[in-house]
């Protein structure tokens, strides 16, 4: 296995592109890969600043890595979601990413859910929907109001985070499966600043291969959180994940074809009307001022406001 530039040892094979590299030019070829995505998508400039989403793994801390080579101004976002199991999930997350922060001189912003709101991601979930054993749902919900919250307050232009190719075509999947096409029509690289209260979205990795991303940062020598958080187990986009990859090993590029056509149709009109319908259902919550589909207070202000009732009591 030879580097195709220079002929030395290579360390990669990248099937999907025909294309052999040793570290040195994988290490160079990655960050080209990213910064024509967001050249591609329009999804920053050299003078805007940019909060990166990080949650110790190797895509988000990567993902900061790439940037600031690049040259971008960068800070990071932590989000501690209080999350336990063998290892103390967030505890040790947010030790890697203190470390890569400090490494590198980069400023992180840390937020803890429970010092925030009382209580903890798993036990929000507990106490606002009682029986539900995955706080998933909770946890998403959370996360993206923090992110755009924390965006928005601290004046950053855009929020970048990290999820790969695998992410996108695992969650494309899922939507085409059930066709849904309000979420399928807000998927995509860049989701645009167009309603007030809301920071721009996005997500410079998505044409890139989640082993692409494991072996840059191993190639680095970032030091990342290789457990998943212990609630990600048994959800269904891991096993859409296995099934790509069974189609990708048999046809190697099938994963990037499958979504960048997507992006190509959507592109073309396929989800217009559907766009416009969701973006005209969209207004401000009263509370938050983040936008929201429900009459009066938004589902996030609704669920602090139990958990507001419960950590008072
Ligand atoms: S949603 Fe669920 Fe993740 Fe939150 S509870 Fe863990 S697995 S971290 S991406
Ligand atoms: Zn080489
Ligand atoms: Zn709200």
């Amino acid at each position: 296995m030879k580097c195709r530039k220079c002929g030395g040892r290579g360390v990669i094979n990248l099937r999907q592109h025909k294309l052999i590299l040793c570290k040195e030019h994988y290490l160079e070829w990655l960050p080209e890969q990213v910064q024509r995505a967001i050249d591609r998508y329009h999804m920053f400039t050299p003078q805007e600043r940019v909060l990166v989403a990080v949650s110790g793994g190797k895509d988000s801390l990567s993902l900061w890595d790439i940037l600031t080579r690049l040259g971008y101004h960068t800070d990071g976002l932590y989000i501690g979601l209080g999350i336990e199991g063998e290892v103390h999930y967030s505890d040790e997350s947010l030790r890697l990413t203190e470390q890569f922060a400090g490494a590198h001189g980069l400023h992180l912003n840390t937020i803890k859910v429970a010092e925030e709101y009382g209580l903890a991601v798993p036990e929000i979930a507990q106490q606002t929907y009682h029986g539900q054993t995955k706080p998933c749902s909770v946890c998403g919900r959370i996360k993206r109001h923090i992110m755009n919250r924390a965006a928005r307050d601290g004046g950053y232009d855009v929020l970048a985070t990290g999820h790969n190719l695998d992410d996108e075509a695992a969650v494309l999947f899922g939507n085409t499966l059930n066709w849904s096409a309000g979420y399928l029509m807000r998927q995509g690289p860049v989701l645009e600043a167009d309603i007030p209260g809301v920071v721009r979205k996005v997500k410079p990795l998505c044409r890139i291969y989640e082993r692409e991303m494991a072996a840059y940062a191993l190639l680095r020598g970032i030091e990342y959180i290789y457990d998943e958080c212990p609630f990600a187990v048994g959800a269904t986009s891991i096993y859409y994940k296995e099934l790509l990859n069974q189609l990708e090993a048999d046809h190697p590029g099938a994963k990037l074809n499958f979504y960048l056509s997507f992006l190509q149709a959507k592109k073309g009109g396929l989800f217009t009307g559907a766009a416009d319908q969701a973006r005209q259902s969209l207004h401000p919550c009263p509370t938050c001022g983040q936008p929201t589909s429900v009459e009066g207070e938004c589902a996030f202000c609704r669920m602090m406001g139990k958990v507001k009732k419960l950590t008072k009591s």
